[in-house]
């Protein structure tokens, strides 16, 4: 029989919204019996134990028929989750996924519950509370600063100081502990004066950890811009005249920009990156320019994607109508959700002066050569930081919260161990507190905890993570 953590888990894993790939994940016990009984893989017994990656088709009934999947296969604990596991990678359109995921659970998974996956994991021991709580902060991350703050806390930042003061504790009760069993004997393992030192020292460590963690998001980060729109609609001019540099090449040739250029910029006191991408463009594939232009695309839409404000110019001498172009979606597919659109105008000064900016749907008009209207993106930009510094929660909050108040009961313990110690009060009262401080610690990093904590940590995520 297979236990609660044990049993094959199904979820979709990729945003419910249509997008070019989506995944299904499982993971459990009989995960490659489940792909089995989907008919994705033969038979269980001829995999290996390396993980694999395979090109194959899956059946799901009328009227949609067989789906091309990739399914990509970790038949040992060597997982994520430290089980068997499987992502089905297939066309990123809702229903398809869904019948997917009722395929995966017609042949004996489960689906799974909210950050079950992650829970697998920490019960596996890949993860220790604080980076599962950061996995939820990548998830969740929606602006550039919380995503650095929720990865470095994924590396171990916080986490890798608390678990060696830990283990440093844990030796200096050794030694205390050892000492109790000897006290008719009078051997001594450590002296008084040694450990009051040594519980001092890792007090000190707590304290800063602490304050670190009162730190986090403080510092405002810097905020990606990225202009983008059609060749030749004057983005890199707009970035020099922003820069008040002459970093990018401008030419009356579509097409000029290839690599992104990126320079820095600092207004109101806020820093901000701007680059500037190659125009949007498809070119016919027999186009010897074609393979030149589409690294250039890919690299401006990865770009894109990481933008925290879209900057989108459109030649006014053009025309046309841009609406469709007001939506994020429409212009980068998996643009933050956070991201600011801001649509202008530009060559404004190519226009006659009663010319109207909102008939092409741009924020406002503006001129590279002119000047006019520059102040006013420039604005945008700053009220877009302010903004987002208003409303900075930081997802590792919920982390710090929580790790605050157990760090603080710890340095409680300790100080307490510490007056037992000076007053001569009997190492027994002292191990005793150490071991409260040993315990306080340990509910950070995740070495004790409470189906409580687990509640707290795990409730918080969504299904398919
Ligand atoms: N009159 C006038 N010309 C402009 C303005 N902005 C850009 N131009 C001209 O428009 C042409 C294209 O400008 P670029 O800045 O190179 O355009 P781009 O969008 O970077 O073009 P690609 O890199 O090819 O995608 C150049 O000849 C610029 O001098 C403006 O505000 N007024
Ligand atoms: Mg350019």
């Amino acid at each position: 029989m297979t236990s609660e953590a044990d049993d094959t888990i199904a979820a979709i894993a990729s945003p419910m919204a249509p997008a070019p790939r989506g995944i299904v994940r499982l993971s459990g016990h009989d995960c490659l019996d489940v792909l089995c009984r989907m008919e994705i893989l033969d038979s269980a017994e001829s995999i290996g134990r390396r993980s694999f990656r395979a090109s194959k088709r899956l059946a799901l009934g009328e009227p949609l028929g067989a789906i091309d999947v990739d399914v990509m296969v970790w038949p040992t604990q060597r997982s994520y989750t430290g089980q068997p596991s499987a992502e089905l990678h297939l066309m990123g359109s809702p229903p398809l996924l869904q019948s997917s995921l009722d395929a995966a659970i017609r042949a004996g998974a489960r689906a799974a519950r909210p950050g079950e996956f992650t829970m697998r994991s920490f019960l596996a021991g890949r993860l220790d509370l604080t980076q599962a709580e950061a996995v939820l902060g990548v998830i969740e991350a929606e602006d550039r600063g919380s995503l650095d703050q929720a990865l470095s806390q994924l590396a171990g930042n916080l986490s890798r100081p608390l678990q060696s003061a830990r283990s440093t504790l844990l030796d200096l009760l050794a030694d205390v502990e050892a000492g109790l069993d000897f006290v008719d004997e009078d051997i001594e393992f450590i002296s008084d004066e040694v450990l009051v030192r040594r519980l001092d020292e890792l007090r000190a460590l707590l304290s800063q950890t602490r304050s670190q963690l009162s730190d986090r998001g403080g510092a405002s980060p810097t905020i990606r811009v990225v202009l983008r729109g059609l060749p030749n609609a004057g983005k890199s001019r707009l970035l020099n005249v922003l820069s008040r540099t002459e970093s990018a090449i401008v030419t009356d040739q579509a097409g000029t920009t290839r690599d992104l250029v990126t320079v820095e910029s600092s207004w109101g006191g806020h820093s901000f990156q701007l680059i500037d991408t190659a125009g949007l463009e498809s070119r016919e594939e027999s186009d010897p320019e074609a393979r030149v232009s589409r690294e250039a695309q890919l690299q401006a839409a990865e770009a894109a994607r990481g933008a925290d404000v879209h900057v989108w110019c459109m030649d006014a001498t053009l025309g046309g109508d841009f609406e469709f172009l007001r939506n994020p979606d429409a212009v980068v597919p998996d643009a933050k959700r956070s991201a600011e659109l801001i649509c202008v105008a530009t060559k404004r000064d190519l226009m006659p002066a009663d010319w109207e900016g909102d008939l092409m749907q741009a924020d406002f008009a503006l001129s590279s050569e002119s000047g006019a209207g520059v102040e006013k993106l420039i604005e945008s930009l700053v009220g877009f930081a302010e903004q987002r510094d208003a409303g900075e929660t930081g997802n590792v909050i919920g982390t710090a919260a929580r790790c605050q108040d157990s760090l603080a009961a710890a340095m409680d313990h300790l100080d307490q161990a510490i007056q037992w110690t000076e007053q001569a009060a009997g190492h027994e009262l002292v191990a005793a507190e150490m071991r409260l401080a040993v315990e306080a610690i340990g509910e950070v990093t995740g070495q004790v905890y409470t189906d409580d904590i687990l509640d707290r940590v795990f409730g918080r995520f969504c299904i398919g993570k």
